[in-house]
């Protein structure tokens, strides 16, 4: 049995970097979807807010041996944190400690800076008071990604190897990968931000990023199928 529930939507970024950490170190998990637009948002339900007040995915559940849930966190922040304590390798935020703190600020940079800006709800209450649609929506996601991916693309490059701080996967591509798929579905140019396409198309590359990928998840809708 899994020792890991995990609710997650299969386009959610949020979801898709717990998704990534748990594939790196070779966690077996229960998905268990959550659909963010159908019946009004399954986020809102009373029984998924029991799991997590905020109405947000993802949340992860640690089961016990008996299938028991141990403990239940969210924030993608902190499920990933516990996972990278629990399962040390391969580290997440390897070296000393001047090294980790510039692997955080970038992990932020799109944690706390972009996603926030475009998030669901966020949107849905732009077209509430402006009475706009899709349009409208797309033309506020794309502002906030393409602002924040500029900077990113400049405090990235000044640490970059082969991922976006050195050689070796960290947390920062965790953060990074998702939020590029955002920038492409709301049809922003990766040209414009050299490195991180390149740091993104080297993690892609790898199986524990393609596994993760919102193209192949449980909950992902035949038309959106990879292949
Ligand atoms: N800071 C949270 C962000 C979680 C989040 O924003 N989740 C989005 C999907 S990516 C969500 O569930 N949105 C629902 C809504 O806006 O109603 C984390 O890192 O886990």
């Amino acid at each position: 049995m899994a020792k890991y529930t995990l609710y997650s939507y299969f386009r959610s970024s949020a979801s898709y970097r717990v998704r990534i950490a748990l594939a790196l170190k070779g966690l077996d998990y229960e998905y268990r979807a959550v659909h963010l637009v159908a019946d009004g948002g399954q986020q809102h339900s009373d029984a998924y807010r029991a799991k997590n007040p905020m109405s947000e995915v993802p949340t992860l559940e640690i089961l016990s041996e008996g299938g028991d849930v141990e403990g239940r966190l969210a924030q993608s922040v902190a499920i990933i944190e516990y996972l990278d304590e629990t399962h040390p390798a391969p580290a997440l935020y390897p070296g000393d400690a001047l090294n980790r703190a510039l692997i955080r600020q970038r992990v932020e940079g799109v944690n706390a800076w972009i996603q926030p800006a475009q998030n669901l709800r966020v949107m849905q209450r732009v077209v509430e008071l402006t009475g706009g649609g899709r349009p409208e929506m797309a033309a506020w996601a794309r502002h906030w990604i393409d602002r924040g991916l500029s900077g990113l693309d400049t405090l990235v490059e000044a640490t970059a190897g082969t991922y976006s701080v050195g050689d070796t996967i960290t947390a920062a591509d965790l953060w990074l990968v998702p939020q590029v798929y955002n920038a492409r579905r709301f049809k922003l140019d990766m040209d414009d931000y050299p490195t991180l396409k390149r740091v993104a198309e080297a993690c892609e590359s790898l199986a524990a990023f393609q596994s993760a990928h919102p193209s192949c998840q449980p909950d992902t809708p035949e038309e959106l199928r990879k292949g």
